[in-house]
């Protein structure tokens, strides 16, 4: 089944050779999930981010934090009060070091070879938006960042439902190694290694900070086909209408965690979610055969990333 379920005390006392089987469960594309959330969101923070529904200042949008550079962003600085972007700032900061050190502990065969990206707030109502289809979310999809090339590392996002009483509604496919077969080589060629004109082109490109204006030029082959297959899941209504699939409820105060570049998800509703991501290394993967930089070269017979 793809959600495996764990109870929210038992990361704290697992042996090495546990924590390892849950490892590779999740980079095979199950969801591991916690009925209740083993990094519980304290309760001013948590009425404070419910509290955003009310108000009409823009704090409402999706908002992202940037770890890196310790930034806010998706909030309107003019409309907004000042002392709620500074709380929200707080808040969200205080939410990525909590996941991250929860991770640091519970994700122990990886050693921290990832790269903290960021963490969003996500206060919409998630059924009825009406958002271009390459931005849907309602559509089954596997993740990739168009201006965030991973170069073959894995995308880990760990999820909490805050709201006090809903479920947030997911649909799951079935993970890349089988879920690729629908789409290459008929829909989507087998990615190749650049050669050597384009790689020195994207090579310029990125000295030059040109790619900065053409994303495409940030992407080796393998980015641009996760791109490709991101965009081509969400536009084929034929696979949208007939895969193999799971509808998933998780619970108000539950987290979840997924490898999203790996497993087709979509969200279908729900409102108030908090989510760090994690670029995870896919050379300490437990199973590294699972990677989708493994199986591509696998597929191409060359190196991608
Ligand atoms: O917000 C969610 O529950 C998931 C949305 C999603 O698919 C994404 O952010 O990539
Ligand atoms: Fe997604």
């Amino acid at each position: 089944m793809p959600v495996y379920a764990i109870p929210s005390e038992s990361p704290k006392s697992a042996n090495n050779e546990q924590i390892r089987s849950w490892c590779s469960r999740l980079e095979a594309g199950d969801v591991l999930y916690f009925p209740q959330t083993p990094v519980p969101i304290p309760a001013d923070d948590l009425t404070f981010l419910l509290g955003q529904q009310q108000t009409s200042s823009s704090l409402h949008k999706n908002i992202a934090y940037k770890p890196d550079r310790d930034k806010l962003s998706g909030v309107d600085e003019k409309s907004a009060k000042p002392a709620d972007v500074a709380r929200m700032h707080e808040v969200m900061r205080r939410y990525s070091n909590s996941i991250e050190s929860f991770l640091t502990d519970f994700l122990v065969p990886y050693q921290r070879r990832w790269r903290l990206d960021y963490a969003s707030f996500r206060p919409l109502e998630e059924k009825g938006r009406d958002l271009p289809v390459r931005r849907r979310n309602d559509l089954l999809h596997t993740d990739a960042f168009p201006t965030r090339p991973t170069r073959g590392w894995r995308i880990l996002r760990f999820f909490h439902n805050i709201h006090p009483t809903r479920t947030r509604d997911w649909v799951i496919g079935e993970p890349f190694a089988r879920v690729i077969g629908t789409f290459t080589p008929n829909k989507l060629a087998i990615p190749q290694p650049d050669n050597l004109i384009v790689r020195t082109g994207k090579q310029v490109a990125q000295a030059t900070r040109l790619a900065a204006l053409v994303p495409q030029w940030k992407r080796g082959p393998y980015d641009e086909f996760m791109m490709r297959l991101h965009n081509t899941m969400k536009e084929d209504s034929a696979f949208q209408a007939s895969c193999v699939r799971e509808e998933v409820q998780f619970a108000p105060g539950s987290s979840w965690m997924v490898y999203t570049e790996t497993v087709p998800h979509a969200v279908l509703g729900g409102q108030y979610a908090l989510e760090q991501t994690f670029l995870v290394d896919s050379g300490v993967m437990v199973q590294r055969e699972s990677s989708p930089i493994a199986i591509l070269e696998k597929m191409a017979g060359k190196r991608l990333a």
